[in-house]
């Protein structure tokens, strides 16, 4: 569980409202398949992965990247309840997709990159242990339901 403190929920809140989720998530997941390519088996039928130009500008790359962060971003909106919010989907990954839970800590940690590199200097220290702490509470909320 996260427990931040009402000025870190307006951090996360204030940081969020400015974030491009359909963008980000493709560069996201573009960003996790190319540097750490074992997590490409997940998407054999994306089509082209062969290079990180190729991931980076394969649609359906974006489009599940795109899906992906509408799901983190609404975790975003219950904070208090994330393994409630994310129960649905961490069983789907477990029991259907079968994927192995550290690749949803990969994920944030390259969530973390990609938020510090569209932020620049607004990315102050503050506001990544505040990211950090979301993150991996998406992770663990991801999977919990895991058995
Ligand atoms: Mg997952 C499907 C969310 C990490 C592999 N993922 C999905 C879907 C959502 C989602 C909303 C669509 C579910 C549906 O169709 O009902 N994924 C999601 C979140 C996170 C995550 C919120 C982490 C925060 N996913 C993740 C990771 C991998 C992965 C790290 C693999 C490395 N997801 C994956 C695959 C599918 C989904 C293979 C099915 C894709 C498809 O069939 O089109």
């Amino acid at each position: 569980m996260v427990h931040l403190t009402g000025d870190e929920k307006s951090v996360v809140a204030a940081l969020w409202s400015k974030v491009n989720v359909d963008e980000v998530g493709g560069e996201a997941l573009g960003r996790l398949l190319v540097v750490y390519p074992w997590t490409q088996r997940f998407f054999e039928f994306f089509g082209d992965l062969s290079s990180p130009a190729a991931v980076m500008g394969n649609p359906k790359v974006k489009a599940h990247g795109k899906k992906v962060l509408g799901a983190f971003s609404d975790g975003l909106a219950h904070l208090d309840n994330l393994k409630g919010t994310f129960a649905q989907l961490s069983e789907l990954h477990c029991d259907k997709l079968h994927v192995d839970p550290e690749n949803f800590r990969l994920l944030g940690n390259v969530l973390v990159c990609v938020l510090a590199r569209n932020f620049g200097k607004e990315f102050t220290p503050q506001v990544q242990a505040v990211f950090q702490k979301v993150v991996a509470g998406v992770a663990t909320a991801m999977a919990h339901k895991y058995h």
